[in-house]
């Protein structure tokens, strides 16, 4: 049977996390994740922290932190922000622990074993007053190609071009601020893709079917030109050694180890679950395994080709089925940037708001397909107009006057209109292309789906008029009542893969008797149990109250202006 291992991008232990990440990864790996396991599925979901590289490195001596401690609570940070948002993992890992290095090195000898690991010797920037190496964002300058005075060692922010950075002009050491640089000859490791294209082309035309049209083309532009061979190695005093003796004080590339960490994490989370299960045999080496990695657009090249590459020439993985990886998030049209000030605390936001309103949000303007933008307006409006209108007043409308009417229940007869009917026709199809939406990862138009579900079950019920009905015939008036409760209940299972809590709220008034195996079941489209669950009857175990809460004007024109007022 197939099983399905779900990873979400390492984050970078080095700064927080914002919405643009939370709806190019972690929220839509999630909703594929619970949307798995409902399915009846085998799953599991590895994330954990990326904690080394030079940027981190910066930061951390900027902050006056050992590099461990500043990793360490930057980790604490994101595995509590990734809680408030009900974003589960079965682990949450760090890439800077014991565990994960031991599993680098046989990474790292059976790649050279193979001969696809060699040493090429390259231009650095060295500088003399502090005695460090330059490579990455340790060194800044001005850009060669635009003339942009602030361009980093690896990239200019202005241009955009990848920087050789001992072309930077004035270049300035980003540790000490000294200019008194020189260039030097290095020698650093390389993983030889270059031999590796036949292997390479001919994984990825085996993707061609499975890849979305935003990654699939890009990837081919990527090598239209062939595989290039790229370093792996650093001089620097952080990250794992290069397991090798000739290469003494020469660190592995933040980007040889991250991608290991999908690997390490599972092998350490089985083993704290006491599972007899092999990481390697049972998961990444396992034929039925569907491997999907969630990333965002900028992690296509090491999850698209370097990863995959590593993992055939190490044998110790098999390389990805399915990479979804998104566009970007922007806010109110601009990147977000920390930096600039231009920027909204998603802690702050969630606990202001709660996980339902913000993931409903965010779901509505995924950028799956293209670039999106969050607004504050947007936010609002997509809340009040939607979720709270279509789904909470209507849970609250039929609901409470079920509990006011038939406090002790409702009788089975009332039920039976909804079996064989057009509606129950109408869940089955929807779950079915709710089913077909979620597997393909499109869970921007899954949650639109679910939604025109809702909008269905609000048309029936206001066109039956349940409590004009009840003053002229109660009977007709339970059956509208029942009929729609059911139907309430229904797209509460339905939801819990985008909106957990609000899933949980809905069917905690449907009491004990809604057993997780009838959860499941109906879950996977089984309607027909519901004739078991209604036969003798159904009473409710509450009453609803504020199940989305409607955000203010005020509320938004202040988180507005703050953001006009930082930015
Ligand atoms: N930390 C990049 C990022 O957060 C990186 C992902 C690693 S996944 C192996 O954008
Ligand atoms: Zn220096």
């Amino acid at each position: 049977m197939k099983r399905y291992l779900i990873t979400s991008a390492l984050p970078y232990a080095n700064g927080p996390l914002h919405f643009g990440h939370l709806a190019g990864v972690y929220l839509p790996a999630d909703v594929f994740y619970r949307h798995t396991k409902l399915m009846g599925r085998k799953a599991i979901h590895i994330c954990g922290s990326d904690e080394h590289g030079v940027a981190i490195m910066l930061n951390a001596q900027k902050a006056g932190k050992d590099y461990k401690s500043y990793v360490d609570e930057w980790h604490a940070s994101h595995k509590a922000l990734f809680d408030k948002f009900k974003v589960t993992f079965d682990f949450f890992g760090q890439t800077s622990a014991d565990y994960h290095a031991e599993e680098v090195i046989p990474w790292f000898k059976a790649i050279h074993e193979k001969g696809l690991i060699g040493t090429k010797d390259s231009q650095q920037l060295y500088c003399n007053d502090c005695t460090n190496h330059l490579p990455d964002r340790f060194v800044k300058g001005e850009c060669y190609s635009c003339g942009y005075e602030d361009a980093r060692g690896d990239e200019c922010p202005n241009c955009g071009i990848i920087i050789d950075p001992v072309r930077l002009k004035k270049p300035v050491c980003q540790i000490c601020g000294s200019g008194n640089i020189e260039e030097v000859t290095v020698t650093q490791y390389y993983l030889l893709l270059s031999k590796f294209e036949k292997e390479f082309k001919s994984y990825l035309e085996g993707r061609k079917p499975i890849w979305r049209k935003t990654v699939f083309p890009f990837v081919e532009s990527l090598i239209k030109e062939g595989l290039h061979d790229r370093a792996i190695s650093r001089d620097l005093d952080w990250g794992i050694d290069v397991p090798l003796e000739e290469a003494s004080g020469k660190k592995l590339y933040v980007w040889f180890d991250a991608p290991i960490g999908y690997v390490s994490n599972t092998k350490k989370m089985l083993q704290e679950k006491g599972s007899d299960e092999d990481y390697l045999k049972d998961w990444w080496l396992n034929p039925d395994s569907e491997i999907v990695h969630f990333i965002g657009k900028d992690n296509i090249i090491f999850h698209c080709i370097i990863f995959p590459c590593m993992s055939m020439a190490s044998g110790r993985a098999l390389p990805a089925t399915d990479v979804p990886a998104n566009q970007y998030l922007n806010l109110e049209g601009k990147q977000f940037s920390k930096s600039a000030g231009w920027y909204v605390d998603a802690e702050e936001a969630v606990e202001k708001f709660g996980p339902d309103s913000l993931r409903y949000y965010l779901f509505s303007i995924l950028p799956e397909g293209s670039d999106s933008s969050f607004t504050w307006e947007g936010f609002q409006a997509r809340v009040n107009g939607e979720l709270a209108n279509n789904i909470g007043n209507l849970v609250n409308r039929c609901l409470k006057f079920w509990a006011k009417n038939w406090a002790d229940g409702l009788p089975s007869s009332a039920f039976q209109g909804f079996f064989d009917s057009e509606a129950e026709k109408k869940f089955i199809s929807t779950i079915k292309e709710l089913h077909t939406l979620l597997d393909n990862k499109q869970i921007k138009k899954g949650l639109e789906t679910l939604m025109a579900l809702g909008q269905d079950v609000n048309t029936y019920f206001s066109d039956k008029a349940p409590w004009a009905e009840f003053k002229t015939d109660p009977e007709a008036a339970s059956k509208t009542i029942a009929e729609t409760g059911l139907q309430i209940m229904v797209l509460g299972i339905l939801f819990e893969p985008f909106l957990p809590d609000l899933s949980a709220n809905i069917l905690s008034l449907f009491g004990d008797k809604l057993s997780e195996d009838i959860k499941t079941s109906i879950y996977q489209g089984n309607l027909s149990c519901l004739r078991d669950f209604v036969s003798s009857g159904y009473s409710l175990t509450g009453k609803p109250d504020a199940l989305v809460p409607k955000i203010e004007d005020a509320v938004i024109a202040t988180l507005k202006e703050e953001l006009v007022n930082k930015g």
